[in-house]
């Protein structure tokens, strides 16, 4: 089975890209890397953003490897927080103040449609390919459930009537962005 460097430190990520990849292809995470590095997000885009992440572990381990770089965006704010969705409300990139910060942007805003898009980089024997994921929804007024990470407790997405974060992993799974996006993968990397 191929090996692939997952270069995030988003545990999370890693989770929930375990769940939709066993049997498909082993990963192996950073820190089973021995590597521990702040991975810089310097752009202005998603694409970018894993790019940079990508290629700077690429070019440490010179190892096949992918990354991701997800946003919600919303679209009464022009697609903010968006790029910047994990340092909305400040460097600390803590998921309640963002939460408070996006619910406060849209307190008396009733068009409240909002997407999940995530963007996998990944190098495989030197080249790079991207693969987007869209999850579209919708932002609620106040936050509801416990699992999952970031936004999710004011995310619901279409055809569901709960948020992700009262979803459990595998359920999340079934409308999530990053799935999208993995799912690209895999199908890319069964083609080859
Ligand atoms: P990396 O090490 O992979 O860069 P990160 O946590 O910095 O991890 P991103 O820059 O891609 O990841 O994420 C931006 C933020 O968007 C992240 O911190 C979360 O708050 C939020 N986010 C990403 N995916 C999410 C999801 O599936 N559900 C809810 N929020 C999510």
């Amino acid at each position: 089975m191929r090996t692939l460097i997952f270069a995030t430190n988003n545990q999370n990520k890693v989770n929930e890209i375990r769940k939709v990849t066993e049997g498909k292809f082993k990963i192996i995470t950073l820190s089973e890397a021995g590597i521990n590095i702040d991975i810089p997000e310097p752009h202005d885009t998603l694409e970018a953003n894993a790019t940079e992440k990508s290629t700077v572990i690429h070019q440490l381990t010179n190892q096949n490897v992918f990354s991701e770089d997800t946003g919600l965006e919303v679209a009464a704010l022009n697609g903010e927080p968006g790029v910047k969705s994990a340092r909305y409300a400040g460097e600390g990139r803590d998921f309640q103040a963002n939460i408070d910060k996006l619910l406060l942007s849209l307190e008396n805003i009733t068009s409240r449609t909002a997407q999940f898009r995530t963007v996998i980089s990944l190098i495989l024997d030197g080249e790079e390919h991207l693969f987007e994921g869209i999850c579209k929804g919708h932002i609620l007024f106040q936050q509801i459930g416990q699992q999952g990470f970031g936004y999710d407790p004011i995310f619901v997405p279409e055809g569901a009537t709960q948020t992700f974060a009262e979803m459990t992993m595998d359920e999340k799974n079934n409308y999530s962005h990053r799935k999208k996006a993995v799912s690209k993968l895999i199908n890319f990397l069964s083609g080859l």
